[in-house]
């Protein structure tokens, strides 16, 4: 969309109708505006929703990201899109499920651009710039999982000039990149169906088949990193996932760290996204 066209709202009925049928997203909610679509897809959750239901905004005015961070959410431009799931899977398996968003995520917009990579955990950069963050967030009920719902944030036709000026150089739109508007149903349709079937990869098949895909799409594997998980730095070498979706690093010093959760710089390559 150029700047100053009139603002076009999501159209959820084409969406609807180009997922009838299918698991993920034959039942959408449509605000013009809300605060976060996961907040209104944990409330589909709790209200005994299917899985597969799905939320799109037009705009969030309290989008959110990991650690309190915050998700810019301007009008009419971009995809604010949550899902809820409900996998029947460990407790403990549930961080995996953010990889398998992260991954579905980098597959459809590489259909757009084919050389967007996956930063663990969740962000999707192009040429060292965050055009997609995602949110995985639980609700548990005893040990077990009451459900998941996956949040994904998709910067398409934002121009570069329409973030905030502290955005500016580490995020981008893919419209500017391809030259052409992206067609928000489309590219909704395209990451639902991706969404859809490496999630049922992953439930029927577990982790570890999707882990190559995964390392495939990141090319993290021989990179020097720091990570940062929030207690303590570590910096050395990534040696890939492990079968259960952790990091692991090689350390200056040899020794072997399993990272669970955390921000990571790639030292002697693309830029944080943060
Ligand atoms: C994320 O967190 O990247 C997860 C973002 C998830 C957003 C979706 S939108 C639909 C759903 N509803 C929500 O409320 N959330 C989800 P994190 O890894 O913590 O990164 C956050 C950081 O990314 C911020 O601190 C900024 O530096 C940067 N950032 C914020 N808005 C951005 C944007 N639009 N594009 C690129 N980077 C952004």
């Amino acid at each position: 969309m150029s700047a100053g066209a009139a603002p076009t709202a999501f159209d959820i009925v084409a969406l609807r109708t180009a997922r009838a049928g299918k698991r993920f997203g034959s039942f959408c909610h449509y605000f013009e505006t809300t605060d976060s679509t996961n907040t209104a897809a944990q409330q589909l959750g709790r209200e005994g929703a299917p899985e597969g239901a799905v939320v799109v905004a037009d705009a969030q005015t309290q989008g959110r990201g990991r650690l309190g961070r915050s998700w810019s959410s301007p009008p009419f431009r971009n995809l604010y899109l949550s899902i809820l799931l409900r996998p029947s899977i460990a407790l403990a398996q549930a961080p995996q499920i953010a990889l398998v968003v992260g991954a579905a995520t980098t597959e459809a917009i590489r259909e757009w651009i084919p050389r967007a990579t996956l930063k663990w955990p969740n962000d999707v950069l192009i040429d060292g710039r965050k055009v997609s963050g995602t949110l995985t967030e639980l609700e548990a009920a005893g040990d077990a999982i009451a459900f998941v719902v996956a949040g994904i944030g998709v910067n398409l036709n934002i121009g570069d000039d329409e973030f905030p000026a502290e955005l500016r150089d580490k995020a981008v739109g893919l419209s500017t990149l391809t030259g052409t508007e992206i067609d928000r149903v489309s590219f909704a349709d395209a990451l639902l169906g991706r969404l859809e079937s490496l999630y049922d990869m992953f439930l029927t098949a577990g982790f570890s088949t999707l882990r190559p895909r995964w390392e495939a799409l990141s090319g993290l594997r021989g990179r020097r990193l720091e990570i940062d998980d929030g207690r303590q730095r570590y910096t050395g070498q990534a040696l890939g996932l492990g079968d259960d979706g952790t990091l692991r690093l090689r350390l200056d010093d040899g020794r072997e760290q399993t990272i669970v959760a955390g921000d990571v710089t790639v030292v002697d390559g693309y830029a944080t996204g943060r």
